[in-house]
């Protein structure tokens, strides 16, 4: 088994992706609220007809427009993930359901030592109004079937609101082009050792326009990746397993320094918020 290490730098840039298929109303719901502190904003689109990017350009006019040339969410947040400079990465949709506030835990859990963040809508303090009882019914079943297959503790899965140390993208090797592509995330980042943290995350109803989810085609794909990873051979290069060394290391992983460079003033430096010199 080999060992990947990343880098986790003490004041890591922020970027956030964001999946466009005609979303111009909403994204002056999404952008505006966005944390002053994230250094680089993302839209891929998937060439929409409803003037989106000029929506984003005028509501955001340092947004970067990546065109997405292949069909499917999952496509577009990795042609995002590609384009992506920040040391963190945050992914979030542009219909409004999802709150741009939440993106400061998220970032605060991965300074203080998760690899992978994701929301939940179902413990305790999160929330939907958005999923319908037999889309409610279809992600119980999948989040089941993923604690079975892989273990975990996940409470959600069909979600896409994390983010991530954008270090570990390179491990996760991913392949999906449709909605499946939250599932192969939070799968292949549990198999690759990512210590995950699950926040509770409240997704309100989508505001304008209408859901390009299909409940029972993108079910389907769901069903094909959970059942794709269980043959699929455990990863030969994991993230390594912070636990397991020694407390010094632990905090040379943190601050992104080797070990030996580890002082005072980089403890210091490793466990300073981004938040808090701007606030927000
Ligand atoms: N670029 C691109 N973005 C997409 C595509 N399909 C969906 N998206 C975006 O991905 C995000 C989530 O899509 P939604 O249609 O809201 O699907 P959902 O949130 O899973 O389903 P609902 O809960 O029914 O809203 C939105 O920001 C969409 O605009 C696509 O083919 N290409
Ligand atoms: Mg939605």
């Amino acid at each position: 088994m080999l060992y990947a290490e990343i880098a986790r730098p003490p004041n890591p840039t922020v970027s956030v992706i964001i999946p466009t298929l005609n979303e111009a109303e909403n994204l002056a719901l999404v952008l505006p609220r966005l944390p002053r502190w994230v250094h680089e904003v993302i839209i891929v689109d998937g060439h929409s007809t409803d003037g989106t990017v000029e929506a984003a350009r005028l509501l955001r006019p340092d947004v970067r427009v990546v065109m997405d040339s292949v069909r499917g969410k999952g496509a577009a947040l990795r042609a995002g993930f590609a384009a992506a400079k920040g040391d963190i990465i945050v992914m979030i949709d542009a219909d409004g359901s999802t709150e741009p506030e939440e993106i400061g835990l998220f970032v605060r859990y991965l300074m203080d030592g998760a690899d992978f963040v994701k929301g939940s809508r179902f413990m305790q303090g999160g929330g939907t109004e958005d999923i319908s009882p037999l889309r409610s019914l279809g992600n119980g079943f999948f989040t089941a079937a993923v604690r079975f297959c892989f273990g975990g503790r996940f409470t959600d899965l069909c979600y896409g609101y994390s983010a991530f140390w954008s270090g570990i993208v390179p491990l996760l090797e991913l392949d999906s082009t449709g909605f499946e592509i939250e599932t192969l995330l939070n799968i292949r980042a549990l198999r690759a050792g990512c210590r995950i943290v699950e926040l509770p995350s409240f997704e309100a109803k989508r505001v304008y326009g209408k859901s390009n989810l299909r409940t029972f085609p993108d079910g389907y794909r769901v069903l094909k990746t959970i059942l794709r990873e269980r043959l699929r051979p455990e990863p030969a290069l994991k993230l390594a397993p912070k636990s397991n060394l020694p407390y010094r290391n632990r905090l040379s992983l943190q601050a992104g320094l080797p070990a030996h460079d580890v002082t005072p003033s980089g403890l210091g430096a490793a466990t300073r918020s981004p938040l808090a010199p701007s606030g927000d």
